[in-house]
């Protein structure tokens, strides 16, 4: 991924005040998110139940809060979503593990150049609608300010770019999402439709560690040739899901079956300015505007 710095950055960030603000909104009116999050089952703003789930993200590096979301968020989101399946991009490409070029002194089946399939389709930001509970939950200070605090960061930021921050990918009958590691230190997403049969998050943790250049041929080559023994990650609709994909390896298998598999990405940076060069938004969504 490539980094475009742009002055007017936009930030998610709560000050002492405004979590007094918060707080107290929280106690006496109503907020975004009221009506789309389960806060009665997730308590997002207690320290109590952040600092339980602080401990499991870090020992597992995946979370996986069950019914999240309410129903309505999901019924209304699917809907919004499905009237717009047909606008999506399926860039139909191979790719390797690093999501890079490939190396031509390296030979076609090095670790490195290894191509995998990633046919699924997605919409991005700006085909959101404006009035979208993804929008509302995705700028809601409750929200961002319980993902800080579940990945010990001060801020998180939304894409300088307009096509990033919030994305719907549809996977319909055998389309799928090749195995890679992400450019970010977290994902956050949110099941919306299952498929009746595949489409399964399966991941090997700790493969590489990226901020040392590793780049662990020898285990990527495993994996690939299905060597080594993987994990699936189960988590339904309604679910919010956080997993640190960076340094682990994953996909999504094979969708089957009528029903499309429906994912929210809520894409943010721990670091301001960040957006996709022009090629990559031309790679992930066919135009760059
Ligand atoms: O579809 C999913 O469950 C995960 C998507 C993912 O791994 C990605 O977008 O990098």
């Amino acid at each position: 991924m490539g980094t475009r710095p742009n002055s007017s950055t936009k930030e998610f960030q709560v000050s002492p005040s405004q979590q007094l603000a918060l707080a107290s909104s929280a106690m006496n009116s109503s907020s975004q998110i009221d009506g789309w999050v389960d806060k009665n089952l997730h308590p997002i703003g207690e320290a109590a139940y952040r600092s339980r789930l602080v401990e499991t993200f870090e020992k597992n590096g995946a979370l996986v809060l069950v019914g999240f979301f309410t129903t309505d968020f999901v019924t209304h989101v699917v809907a919004e979503s499905a009237e717009r399946e047909s606008e999506a991009f399926f860039a139909n490409s191979t790719h390797n593990v690093y999501l890079t070029d490939p190396d031509p002194a390296l030979s076609p089946d090095h670790a490195f150049n290894r191509q995998v399939a990633s046919s699924k389709g997605l919409i991005a930001d700006d085909q959101i609608p404006e009035k979208s509970p993804l929008r509302a939950v995705y700028e809601s200070h409750e929200f961002t300010d319980f993902l800080c605090a579940l990945l010990n960061v001060d801020h998180i930021y939304p894409y300088e770019d307009d096509l990033s921050s919030i994305n719907v990918h549809f996977a319909p009958a055998s389309k799928e999402l090749g195995w890679h590691f992400d450019n970010s230190s977290f994902a956050v997403t949110a099941l919306l439709q299952a498929p009746e049969n595949g489409g399964l998050f399966q991941y090997v943790p700790e493969v590489r560690d990226a901020d040392a250049g590793e780049m662990a041929y020898q285990r990527v080559t495993n994996i690939l040739d299905e060597n080594e023994t993987v994990t699936s990650l189960k988590f339904a609709p309604r679910d919010l899901v956080l997993f640190r994909g960076r340094n682990a390896l994953h996909r999504v298998t094979p969708t089957e079956g009528p029903a499309t598999r429906i994912l929210a990405v809520f894409a943010y940076n721990d670091q301001p300015g960040i957006g996709l060069s022009d090629s990559a938004l031309e790679t992930f969504y066919g135009r760059n505007q």
